[in-house]
C-alpha cells in the first residue's frame, strides 16, 4: 500500500524539538520517551527518527541501519526501565488498530502484571 506521512503530527514535532519530551534513550535513528498518559508504571514510546507512519511502513521501507538503531533503542529502554519481569510491546496501527498518532511508535508497557489481552 501507499504510505503518506503528515509532518505536522505530534511526534514529528517532538522530533523537531518543537515540543518537549521526557527522553529515556536516543540514538541516531530512534528516540524513546515516557508516554504522557502512562497506562502502567513503565510506559515508554519508541519512535524512529525517519518519517514512517506505521510498523508495516517502517518494516518495509526503513534501511537496515534505521531498523537496527530502532531495535537498539528498544533494548536500551528495556534495560533502563528494568522490566526484567516482563512487558508488553504494542504497535497500534491505523483505524482497526486504533492508532492515534500517525508516526510509527512502539509502546513498551510494564512494571506490573498486565493481565491477558488478545486482542
Ligand atoms: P496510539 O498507539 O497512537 O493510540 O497512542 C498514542 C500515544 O501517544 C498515547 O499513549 C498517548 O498518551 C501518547 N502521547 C504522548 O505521549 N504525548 C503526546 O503529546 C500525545 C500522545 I498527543
Amino acid at each position: 500500500m501507499e504510505f503518506s506521512y503528515d509532518d505536522q503530527n505530534i511526534f514529528a514535532r517532538i522530533l523537531r524539538g518543537e515540543i518537549p519530551n521526557k527522553t529515556v534513550f536516543e540514538n541516531d535513528h530512534a528516540l524513546a520517551f515516557h508516554d504522557i498518559e502512562p497506562q502502567a508504571p513503565v510506559h515508554v514510546l519508541v519512535i524512529p527518527k525517519g518519517a514512517y507512519v506505521s510498523l508495516d511502513h517502517f518494516a518495509g521501507a526503513a534501511t537496515p541501519e534505521e531498523q537496527a538503531g530502532f531495535m537498539q533503542a528498544v533494548a536500551e529502554v528495556c534495560r533502563i526501565t528494568g522490566v526484567d519481569d516482563g512487558f508488553r510491546a504494542i504497535a497500534n496501527t491505523r483505524a482497526h488498530g486504533v492508532q492515534d498518532v500517525p508516526h510509527f511508535h512502539l509502546h513498551i508497557i510494564g512494571g506490573r502484571h498486565l493481565g491477558r489481552m488478545l486482542p
